[in-house]
């Protein structure tokens, strides 16, 4: 089924100049960019975006890392897109990702509250389409 993904690539990855690596990756693979922006979230943007983890002892180091630079907002379209960009990505811990994948071959732990791992990408199509609305309401 075709579908669309929310991706982010995360503070460290733009301060890291691997937005263009990101996005390399996504259309090597072979899915359409539909959208995409660079943008800096705000705090009300986030506690949407990251609703599902409030509470936990990672969240406001998560926020206050998302809101530490830009971030690159991206909608990427395909068959099966949303599981295909989750493999692109590998595990959350940078550490143990697969190589090959944009976490296991880009990132690694740092001595941080919360894991920095270049990338951010819709997990489930309910989540897609909510977070696409959230960061892309025109579409
Ligand atoms: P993912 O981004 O792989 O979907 P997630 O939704 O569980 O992972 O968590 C969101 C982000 O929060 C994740 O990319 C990095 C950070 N994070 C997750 N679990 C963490 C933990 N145990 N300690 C520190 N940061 C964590
Ligand atoms: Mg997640």
């Amino acid at each position: 089924m075709t579908e669309r993904t929310l991706i982010l690539v995360k503070p460290d990855g733009v301060r890291r100049g691997l937005s263009g690596e990101v996005l390399r990756r996504v259309e090597a693979k072979g899915y359409a960019l539909v959208a995409v922006e660079l943008r800096t979230a705000t705090p009300e943007l986030l506690a949407e975006h990251y609703a599902e983890h409030l509470g936990k002892p990672f969240y406001d180091p998560l926020v206050e890392f998302m809101l530490s630079g830009p971030v690159l907002a991206a909608v990427a379209e395909g068959e099966r897109v949303i599981e295909g960009f989750r493999s692109l990505s590998g595990a959350t811990d940078p550490t143990t990702a697969a190589p090959g994948t944009i976490r296991g071959d880009l990132a690694r732990a740092w001595d941080a509250p919360v894991i920095h791992n270049i990338v951010h990408g819709s997990d489930s199509v309910a989540s897609a389409e909510r977070e696409i609305g959230l960061w892309f309401p025109g579409l």
